[in-house]
């Protein structure tokens, strides 16, 4: 059977053989008893290259900026957000359902809010509002097609919500990506968040698994609500161990999927009957707007499904390519292939 390319996200990255053979001989333990070493081992190694106190092993992303929401607010408090970020659109509304917190969105530009715009977002003290008391950045925006946001803008944004008294947690699910496009270190790029989330299971390639970071104070009350949650966690180290290995091997690879999404946006770009964002692509994510009236985006993905590429639907007009560890440059010259017998 050929090959399919699946570009839907970089989430369907398989672990390779080297990471499966250190999963079956991980160390394990009970981890609700705090005794599981490579569990232990993982929470220490993210916490360093974050430069924060301490880090919490959680089963995903959504579950883990939810324990930071939680962690973070109090029900009926307002948080402040970007409108296409995932904590708003893709979590199943878990801020509002489980934390009882409310939703205060920014239209941004490509998926990043602006200083100007966190300044009229937060509002004076009136007795109609809610008090506001956490702001969550989204790392590269995944909405906004990948973009980043820079040391200076973070410093910037995060001073702002400072000096209002909001907290600052990033939904880094793939803060690498961002530190590699920028050539920082990650440790940098959050310097000012008072909790970052970040994902083993997209570019990093593990199976499974978010890490939540912060102060040691934040991450003790975070970890009771991961309990509640359901998310005490036995012998997990079997995929904290792919997590390992993926923080020590696998950061500096990210660069490829960067190239290969710049490698496809470019070689779309001319296509008639479609537009490509290219100034949002940096990092992996290409969006791919559809122009043509004759075609939309669940037919256009469809027929690309019949020829052997996964792509992911935005919306009618929109579909999203993501490259990762499982898509080769080969590949790309394909799907450009590919793209062009269909627009021509
Ligand atoms: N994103 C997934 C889908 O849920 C859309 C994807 O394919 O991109 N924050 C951001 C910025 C994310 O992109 C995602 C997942 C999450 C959080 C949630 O992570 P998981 O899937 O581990 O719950």
């Amino acid at each position: 059977m050929e090959k399919i390319i699946d570009l839907r996200s970089d989430t369907v990255t398989k672990p390779c053989a080297k990471m499966r053979e250190l999963m079956a001989q991980a160390e394990v333990g009970d981890d609700v008893y705090g005794e599981d070493p490579t569990i232990n081992q993982l929470e220490k190694l993210a916490a360093e290259k974050m430069g924060k106190e301490a880090a919490l092993f959680c089963a995903s992303g959504t579950m883990s900026n939810l324990i930071a929401v939680l962690t973070h607010t109090s029900r009926g408090d307002e948080i402040i957000l970007e409108k296409s970020s995932h904590i708003n659109l893709n979590e199943v509304g878990g801020a509002a359902m489980i934390a009882g917190v409310m939703p205060n969105t920014i239209i941004g530009a490509n998926g990043k809010v602006s200083v100007r715009q966190l300044k009229e977002a937060i509002r004076p003290e009136n007795i109609h509002y809610p008090k506001a008391t956490l702001l969550c950045l989204e790392n590269t925006s995944n909405f906004g097609g990948g973009t980043v946001y820079t040391v200076e803008e973070t410093k910037e944004l995060a001073a702002v919500a400072r000096e209002k008294g909001l907290k600052l947690h990033i939904d880094g699910a793939r803060i690498f990506n961002a530190a590699v496009y920028l050539k920082v270190s990650v440790g940098e790029l959050v310097l000012e968040a008072d909790s970052v989330s970040f994902c083993l299971s997209k570019g990093l390639g593990a199976p499974v698994g978010s890490v939540l970071v912060g102060t040691k104070d934040f991450i003790d009350k975070a970890r009771k609500y991961r309990k509640m949650l359901g998310g005490g966690l036995r012998q997990a180290g079997i995929i904290a161990r792919a997590g390992i290995y993926a923080l020590e091997n696998l950061v500096d690879r990210l660069e490829e999927d960067h190239e290969n999404a710049r490698k496809l946006a470019l070689g779309l770009k001319s296509l008639k009957g479609i537009y490509i964002p290219l100034d949002t692509v940096q990092t992996n994510i290409v969006m791919v707007d559809i122009e043509r009236s004759d075609l939309n985006a669940f037919e256009l993905a469809k027929t690309l499904k019949n020829l052997g590429i996964l792509v992911s639907i935005i919306n009618e007009r929109r579909l999203r390519f993501v490259t990762h560890r499982d898509v080769t440059s080969q590949d790309i010259d394909v799907v450009i292939e590919v793209m062009e017998k269909l627009l021509a």
